[in-house]
């Protein structure tokens, strides 16, 4: 699938090094590098209610890992899906009486243009679901096969069977809990919470999540290796990222709403499947709130890209609003936290600009400044702050400045 333009990233004299980022399964942090290629993975929108501030926040942090990757001289190699088929999507489409792919593909088409406006780099690989759901099937027929599935009866005497997956049947590379760290009564809860269904009969383990669902009346489905269906939420993400990635990559992301199941899941269904572990660092965003809650679809709190940018605000503001909060700190929205931005915006535009006063703050020395507090887990709050200090003495190069912030923040001046 297309994704979206490409924004233009001014290179920088010298080099930073490769960033160290937090890994949610070892607990600490990992240098983030495999090799002269950085792999990464995000897991992208399901497509209604796109783009809220949640969203906005987490593609950020990773556009952020892959400035400095860039700025370290590694290539990047970028993949992200659209979870173009799920029961949340099918439910809202019922809902509001919308087509479910008319519905999925003007909200792919609206987050690419809020993307775009924020100057997020675009995946490399743009894969919707139902793009691949043979190789989907596939993989499920070889995890049927190697005896890490198995098959439960529908409810319903007209469709075929279930699939799912034995999340005590894979040992070494992964087992339940290694990516998450939770005991099973967390795990329950999450699973409950987030789309699992551990109430359904026949499973061999409560936790055991779902590969491919049978064709049901009223369903989409369609026609595969392991019978007419779709497939279930985590092997989706594990499959794309396997394909277009390969097995070991360098950086698993998403919110850390993600962790458990889906992330657990997804490293489990791969490590099934190739022997290998998914990824090397899995990394988590925090959540951002508004009025007291979770920003998130089912609440409806949701404070939109587009609105706002509909409404007259920069995006530019938008991203700033954003890079002042550390990517894993849970935070919320406010109109006062976009008024900072905006101001913090036009004081670094005056102060940067082509005919600003000259002062004493070596730019050189702000840009390694910047460099280093990125470095360390993508510290972007500090990023700022070094920047507005410099601002506020008056930098001896200008144009560099504004270059770095181009290149390194994503905010051309
Ligand atoms: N399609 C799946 C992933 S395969 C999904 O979670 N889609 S989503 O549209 O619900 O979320 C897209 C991305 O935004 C995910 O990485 C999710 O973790 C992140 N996200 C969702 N809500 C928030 C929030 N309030 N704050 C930060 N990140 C969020
Ligand atoms: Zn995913």
């Amino acid at each position: 699938m297309k994704a979206w333009n490409r924004p233009e990233i001014p290179t920088l004299p010298g080099l930073s090094a490769v960033p160290c980022l937090y890994d949610t399964s070892t607990r600490g942090l990992v240098e983030a590098h495999t090799g002269d290629t950085a792999r990464l993975y995000v897991c992208g929108i399901t497509p209604y209610d796109a783009t809220h501030m949640g969203h906005a926040a987490t593609y950020l942090a990773y556009d952020t890992l892959q400035r400095v990757w860039l700025d370290a001289g590694l290539e990047v190699h970028f993949a992200q899906n659209v979870t173009d088929i799920d029961d949340p999507l099918l439910e809202r489409a019922a809902e509001t009486g919308v087509d479910w792919q008319e519905l999925a593909e003007s909200q792919v088409e609206l987050f690419r243009r809020d993307m775009e406006a924020l100057s997020i780099l675009p995946p490399e690989d743009y894969v919707a679901v139902t793009e691949v759901l043979d190789e989907i099937a596939e993989a499920v027929r070889r995890l049927l096969v190697a005896g890490v599935a198995y098959e439960v009866p529908t409810p319903e005497s007209s469709a075929g069977s279930d699939i799912y997956f034995d999340s005590a049947a894979t040992d070494g590379v992964w087992t339940l809990g290694k990516i998450s760290n939770l005991d099973p009564a967390a795990m329950e809860e999450l699973f409950r919470e987030r789309g699992g269904d551990p109430d359904r009969e026949g499973k061999r383990d409560i936790l055991d999540p779902l590969l491919w669902r049978a064709a049901r009346d009223g369903e989409p489905s369609w026609a595969s290796s392991v019978g007419a269906g779709r497939p279930g939420w985590h092997i989706e993400c594990s499959v794309i990222a396997l394909m277009e990635l390969g097995r070991d990559f360098t950086v698993q992301g998403g919110g850390s709403d993600l962790i458990f199941p889906h992330h657990e899941m997804s490293a489990g269904h791969a490590a099934a499947l190739s022997g290998h572990p998914l990824a090397r660092v899995y990394s988590h965003t925090g959540m951002v709130a508004y009025q007291g809650e979770k920003m998130s679809k089912s609440l409806g709190n949701l404070v939109l890209v587009s609105r706002l940018r509909s409404a007259g605000v920069d995006a530019r503001a938008i991203r700033l609003t954003l890079l002042a909060h550390h990517y894993r700190s849970d935070w919320e929205w406010s109109d006062e936290a976009l008024e900072t931005a905006e101001d913090r915006l036009s004081t670094w535009s005056a102060r940067l600009s082509g005919d600003a006063d000259l002062g004493t703050a070596s730019s050189r020395e702000t840009l390694a400044a910047i460099r280093e507090s990125l470095r360390i887990d993508l510290d972007t709050p500090k990023a700022l702050a070094v920047v507005d200090s410099a601002v506020a003495i008056g930098v001896d190069d200008p144009a560099l400045l504004r270059r770095a912030v181009s290149a390194l923040l994503g905010v051309d001046l």
